[in-house]
């Protein structure tokens, strides 16, 4: 009997040393301290003992149990401990680490530069003003002393979309709606900023699909005088302060005179190199008077009214503002290529 206990409490004890988790543990004491159990089989044999053996195996049996369940008791704490050393391992962080940096968008270059626009004309005392990007016949043309038959309103430079509705070939309709509101009484002075259309084959420098920014200013008394100072300080301030501007004779049918506008060369400052083509100067946006019977139409009586407009495409001042190559980049979405307009 003495033997078989002895075995028995160096067995169990020996699997407790194995067991790897609680489970185990549990299934070792249900296996040797349990009713169905060796050490409880051995109890029950013990009435064929001696009344002289049998006190001292029942002390031993309740020995050897005990000795099991303390085993058992200290594995299992120290199972309970390695479990949560391991938690708060997993779980522990390192204060010392950099955060990690948190993924900021950025404006689009096109609305950067259409919103830095936007603020020069302001501080002039512009408003902004929009409209919509499918226009009528009326305002995307006639208003605009487009006439019928002019070649602009074919279809191979704009897209219609029924006889009378097309996407707008310039934001130039926004002014035209915007004087009939003003009902023939000045001042205007507004900036229209926008999205417009051509049935244009895209390339480097044309997308069917771009962007304007044209500016209507009509008072008594606007002279081309005040053209040149409003452009002159729109160059400035927006490409920089030592920039010049150049007026030259041009054609419009909705300004009369009309002139195209260069400013001097960003890239030699007007000394001649490829990018303005040894000329020194680039051509940077149109202008001109409002052609009387445009402000006719708009409702304003031109022995009263005059005033200037322009128009600018805004591909091309951020081409010109960044050195960029090709106006399809605008609109790829390439993440290399927008990153790289992060506001600093
Ligand atoms: C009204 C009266 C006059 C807007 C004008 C231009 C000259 C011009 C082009 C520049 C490059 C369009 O983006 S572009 O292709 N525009 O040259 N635009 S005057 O004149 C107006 C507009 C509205 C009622």
């Amino acid at each position: 009997m003495q033997e078989r206990l002895e075995a028995l409490q160096a067995e169990a004890i020996a699997k407790v040393e194995e067991a790897s988790d609680l489970k185990a543990l549990q299934e070792i004491r249900v296996a040797y301290l349990g009713k169905k159990g060796p050490i409880t089989e051995v109890l029950r044999g013990m009435g064929k003992l001696s009344a002289e053996e049998r006190p001292k195996v029942g002390q031993m049996a309740n020995d050897v149990r005990a000795a099991i369940t303390e085993k058992l008791e200290q594995k299992e704490q120290r199972l309970e401990e390695e479990a949560v050393e391991q938690q708060l391992a997993a779980e522990s962080i390192d204060v010392t680490l950099p955060g990690r940096p948190v993924q900021v968008g950025s404006r689009h270059p096109l609305t950067g530069v259409v919103e830095h626009v936007e603020d020069v004309f302001m501080g002039m005392g512009f408003s902004v003003a929009e409209g919509p990007e499918v226009e009528t016949d009326y305002y995307n043309f006639e208003a605009l002393n487009l006439p019928k038959e002019h070649p602009a309103r074919d279809m191979q430079d704009s897209f219609y979309i029924t006889n009378d509705l097309l996407l707008r070939t310039h934001t130039s309709p926004v002014q035209a709606r915007t004087m009939e509101k003003y009902e023939g009484k000045g001042p205007v002075k507004i900036i229209c900023p926008g999205k417009v259309f051509r049935r244009d084959d895209d390339d480097a420098t044309h997308s069917h699909q771009f962007m304007q920014i044209e500016g209507l200013y009509i008072d008594e008394n606007v002279r081309m005088s005040d053209l040149k100072g409003v452009l002159e300080t729109f160059a400035k301030k927006f490409f920089g302060p030592d920039q010049k501007i150049r007026l030259r004779p041009s054609f419009f049918p909705f300004t009369e005179p009309s002139v195209e506008v260069d400013i001097s060369c960003v890239m030699c400052g007007g000394d001649g190199c490829r990018v303005c083509k040894q000329s020194g100067w680039i051509e940077v946006l149109g202008a001109g008077m409002v052609h009387p019977r445009v402000l006719e139409m708009g409702g304003f009586d031109p022995n009263k009214y005059s005033g200037f407009a322009f128009g600018m495409g805004v591909e091309r001042l951020a081409m010109l503002k960044y050195g960029i190559d090709d106006i399809r980049h605008f609109y790829t979405n390439d993440y290399r290529f927008l990153q790289q307009f992060k506001r600093a």
